[in-house]
């Protein structure tokens, strides 16, 4: 069996260590982790006696290093394919396409409505920006459980793949921010939300002693 270890930011606002935690999870084998609160005087030299580009999620299989969340979902999905994309190629193809839309984009929701998995700030962070993304993301969603979907809440149907994973932190931000969507992106983000690997996740976030003033504070210029 690998030796597989994830280090970690904190687990309440490190939305790329979520994504990097839940592929670990969809190994389906188990992990050690190691978590590190960000924004501390040791951060840096903590992260970068580890990671080669100095961010996390960081993972070493077998010592071997892993870095970047879709690279290291890419690696981990050797070790139990059919649990992180669908079966069908074409499917297929098109979780790889969101996932790497994920990965590349979303810049403008990610600034206004950051990951807080504790917090609750409704109605802010409604910049145009943020909103845009917001509706490419509903679109995303929609077009996937339409084509892919009918057998379950999941992007592609009954399972919680890597696809998921990759947008489990906007699922968070949805939560937190409470945008308005749709009943169908409602329904998704309830799934998710509601996902056994999300609970075990947020049941550590509420647990950690660690708080970044600038991410409990909805209105940073006020
Ligand atoms: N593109 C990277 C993004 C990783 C990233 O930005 N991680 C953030 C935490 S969510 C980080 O390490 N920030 C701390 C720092 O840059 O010092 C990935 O896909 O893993």
């Amino acid at each position: 069996m690998p030796d597989i270890v994830i280090y970690l930011g904190n687990k309440a606002y490190s939305s790329w260590s979520l994504r990097g935690w839940l592929a670990c999870k969809l190994t389906g084998l188990p992990f050690r982790e190691e978590v590190h609160p960000m924004d501390t005087p040791d951060w840096k030299a903590w992260i970068g006696a580890r990671s080669p580009s100095g961010k996390v999620p960081y993972v070493t299989v077998d010592g071997a290093p892993l870095w970047e969340s879709l690279a290291i979902g890419e690696h981990l999905a050797e070790l139990n394919p059919q649990a992180f994309w669908p079966a069908d190629r074409a499917a297929r193809g098109h979780a790889r396409s969101i996932a790497s839309e994920m990965h590349a984009g979303f810049v403008e929701l990610r600034k206004a409505m950051w990951m807080a998995v504790r917090n609750r700030f409704p109605g802010k962070g409604r910049t145009p920006g943020a909103l845009a993304d917001i509706a490419r993301i509903e679109a995303i969603w929609a077009e996937a459980r339409k084509r892919y979907g009918a057998g379950g809440p999941f992007l592609f149907g009954k399972s919680f793949g890597f696809a998921d994973a990759m947008y489990a932190p906007v699922v968070a931000r949805f939560r937190t921010w409470e945008p308005e969507i749709s009943p169908a992106t409602k329904a998704y983000v309830d799934a998710v939300w509601n996902h056994p690997f999300m609970a075990e996740w947020i049941k550590a976030a509420e647990a950690e002693p660690w708080k970044i003033a600038k991410y409990e504070n909805p209105d940073p210029a006020a």
